[in-house]
């Protein structure tokens, strides 16, 4: 079984595998570590990661990149419609509303959905994973923002079945860089010693997250997490961008953004130059031969000037993340920075600033979030044995149950995870109810969420019936936060007194049991129990309980009150629970008929890419004999040329063939013609080598004598 932890970056995407050595990120194809997120479609095949990065200016329209904020979202989203001023390349409103892209691929325009493009990026990661494992990959953990909603998060799990991956978890990106600083951590504070706290800050190319953690011997326990979801590398290269596009149309009285080719070189070098200043504060050169109208452009800039053309502040989410976790800068024991941008010293200083203490770069800056996802899939896999580390996530956003009461037409609320509770976690809710009921849950802070839409689902209990003396039935409710941090209503059940005479009352329908609640006047009164932390192999942390009641307001339990009931339960022992079905209906959900029609379709992007790298082997292998043959002909092959292979001759030298009619044939006519070429080419090397044999196996038949 393989273990994998994918980094999918906006830009840059990591692999990191366990192997009995540990962890190790692979390298790709290019002997590259780092893989971009780019997918160029073509009239033939798709290129995919750096193959793909190269086409960003040659094939504008169609190669596709900064496409992470598209997950989960409808076209309409002012977020996509934001981003889709940057891109290049078209979106598309699909079918059911959400966005996806527009391109031309095998000679057609074709629209893709989003879990369709990311799906395409993780069978490529896939298939890095494997050619280094030498093994099929499925199981894998995927990171994503600590900000993402729901829909975005399904939309990702969406394009990880497309992929073929089957995701253990998806792991928000600070909280894997938190693994990979802890779990080798020798030293830390034991269960009964104060917690040591730790800040992580991520900013990568398009999002920037903070979290504090706090640590103990053998686990992790997320405190609060903040972002900036549009504060990112990418906001520098803009800012250079800006800076001369604003130049050159004085300079050279030229409109860069009216020309995409032209805009795509201009942030691909300032990107570069970007870089640079990080490394070296004196003046440095930006030069593009050919920019515009055949106009070579240069300029240039220095980190003080960038530095004070710039306004961006990395403070607020840090100020936010002491405020949520109630800390003080003297509880911090160290502040560890990764992603690309906070190699930036302009980001580096304000963090230093802001906590009035050096940073911590020991953390790999590329790499930290792949890392931390191959440990948590390591952990999660019963094949692969690490040491224990439990991990406690938080919920990022507040999540309400609202539903309706028989009173006068009223609606009943409750907030069943209220902002950074302990993550996965389940819950039970009580209901007293005659009738199936629908429970809607939303984001209750709107304004704290970077989402248009606060519904999260609707979720219908069905099969609920009066008691038979006409008095409510108990449902209990189990409402849950998954391990990958997503909300769903994920069973109930109704309390059935059981019958003393006999058990005529298998059915859901007969459940008439005259159980009496001790709240029966209290309709929809809850009690909420919350359960264990969720499906970690290693074991979640015990948190306190408590109960809500109708009135929304917490009153503390102890464990033994829990177990008292438990008890109660157990000694009357005259009631059963049914599972009752329960009708889900999430926002932004793909049917998985969908994602099965894009898993069919990814499957023949496969096939399709397959044959035509093997066409093109065929036709690099035509190409290769006859270069190679030509050579050796005029020199070591001369001596062995016979008359009838002087027609094989002349066609070496024209090579006509390859560029004309044999410059785009089927597979079959490349192998064919390879065998066509080896019936001459083979007595002239058959010759060449036993006239280079015979001088050898004279001398030692020489000696053997
Ligand atoms: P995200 O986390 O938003 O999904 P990502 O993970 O793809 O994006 P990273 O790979 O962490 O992003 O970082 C990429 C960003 O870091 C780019 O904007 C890149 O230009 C920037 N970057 C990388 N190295 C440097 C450097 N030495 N100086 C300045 N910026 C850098
Ligand atoms: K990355
Ligand atoms: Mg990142």
């Amino acid at each position: 079984m393989s273990v994998v932890g994918i980094d999918l970056g906006f830009l840059n995407c990591y692999i990191a595998v366990a192997r009995s050595g540990g962890i190790e990120t692979i390298a790709n194809e290019y002997s590259d570590r780092c893989t971009p997120a780019c997918i160029s479609l073509g009239s033939r095949t798709r290129a995919i990661g750096n193959a793909a990065k190269s086409q960003i200016v040659t094939n504008v329209r169609n190669t596709i990149h900064g496409f992470k904020k598209l997950h989960g979202r409808s076209f309409d989203d002012p977020i996509v419609q934001t981003e889709r001023i940057r891109l290049p390349y078209e979106l598309q409103k699909m079918p059911n509303g959400s966005a996806g892209v527009k391109v031309r691929y095998l000679e057609e325009e074709r629209p893709f959905a989003i879990e369709q493009v990311t799906g395409m990026l993780l069978a490529k990661l896939k298939e890095i994973a494997e050619n280094a494992l030498k093994k099929p990959v499925a199981d894998c953990v995927i990171s994503v923002p600590s900000f993402f909603t729901d829909a975005e998060r399904r939309s990702v799990l969406a394009a990880a079945q497309v992929a073929g991956l089957n995701c253990l978890r998806l792991m928000n990106e600070t909280t894997a860089v938190a693994l990979a600083y802890g779990i080798y951590k020798q030293d830390l504070p034991s269960l009964d010693e104060k917690p040591r706290n730790v800040v992580f800050i991520d900013m990568g190319h398009s999002a920037y997250q903070v979290s504090v953690c706090a640590f103990n011997k053998g686990k992790l326990k997320v405190l609060a997490t903040t972002f900036d979801p549009y504060l990112g590398g990418r906001n520098f290269d803009e800012a250079l961008v800006d800076y001369f596009c604003d130049e050159f149309k004085t300079k050279y009285k030229i409109n860069v953004k009216e020309n995409s080719r032209a805009l795509l070189r201009l942030y691909q070098e300032c990107e570069k130059l970007k870089k640079l200043m990080s490394a070296n504060a004196s003046d440095l050169p930006l030069n593009i031969e050919c920019f515009m109208n055949d106009l070579d452009v240069s300029s240039k800039m220095n980190r003080y000037h960038f530095e004070k053309y710039l306004c961006i502040s990395s403070d607020p989410p840090l100020k936010a993340v002491m405020e949520q976790a109630n800390l003080q800068r003297e509880d911090i024991s160290s502040i560890e920075i990764v992603g690309g941008a906070t190699r930036i010293p302009a980001v580096k200083e304000q963090i230093t600033k802001f906590f009035l203490k050096d940073i911590s770069t020991t953390l790999n800056a590329d790499e930290a979030v792949a890392r931390g996802c191959a440990l948590q899939c390591a952990i999660l896999s019963p094949a692969f044995k690490v040491r224990e580390f439990s991990i406690t996530d938080i919920v990022p956003y507040s999540v309400m149950l609202r539903w309706r009461t028989s009173f006068e037409d009223g609606t009943g609320e409750c907030e069943v995870f209220c902002k950074n509770h302990p993550s996965p976690f389940s819950k039970v809710i009580t209901f007293h109810k005659k009738e199936p009921f629908e429970l809607e849950a939303f984001y209750t802070n709107l304004h704290e969420v970077p989402y248009p839409d606060p519904r999260i689902g609707t979720f219908t209990i069905q099969n609920v019936f009066p008691q038979s003396d006409g008095d409510n039935s108990k449902v209990k409710v189990k409402v849950r936060v998954n391990i990958h941090g997503v909300f769903s209503v994920a069973s109930a059940s109704v309390i059935e007194k059981q019958n003393f005479e006999g058990d005529h009352n298998d059915a859901p329908m007969e459940t008439e049991a005259s159980f009496k609640s001790e709240n029966k006047d209290d309709l929809d009164k809850m009690q909420v129990d919350q359960e264990e932390g969720g499906h970690q192999k290693s074991h979640a942390e015990h948190t306190p309980e408590e109960e809500i009641d109708h009135t929304g307001a917490k009153t503390k339990s102890t464990p033994s009150d829990k177990q008292d009931r438990l008890n109660q339960t157990i000694k009357k022992g005259k009631s059963r629970s049914i599972d009752l079905p329960i009708h889900s209906s999430l926002c932004r959900q793909l049917g998985q008929d969908l994602i099965n029609s894009y898993i069919e379709n990814e499957g023949k992007m496969l096939m399709q890419d397959k044959l035509e790298k093997e066409r093109n082997d065929a036709k690099n292998a035509v190409e290769e004999y006859v270069y190679d043959f030509r050579d050796r002909l005029g020199t070591v092959y001369e001596k062995f040329i016979t008359p009838e292979v002087s027609k094989f001759h002349n066609f070496l030298h024209k090579k006509i063939w390859l560029y004309e009619e044999g410059e785009d044939q089927p597979k079959q006519v490349y192998v064919d013609k390879l065998q066509e070429l080896k019936k001459y080419g083979q007595p002239i090397q058959v010759r060449y080598i036993e006239h280079e044999e015979r001088p050898k196996a004279l001398n030692d038949l020489g000696k053997k004598i």
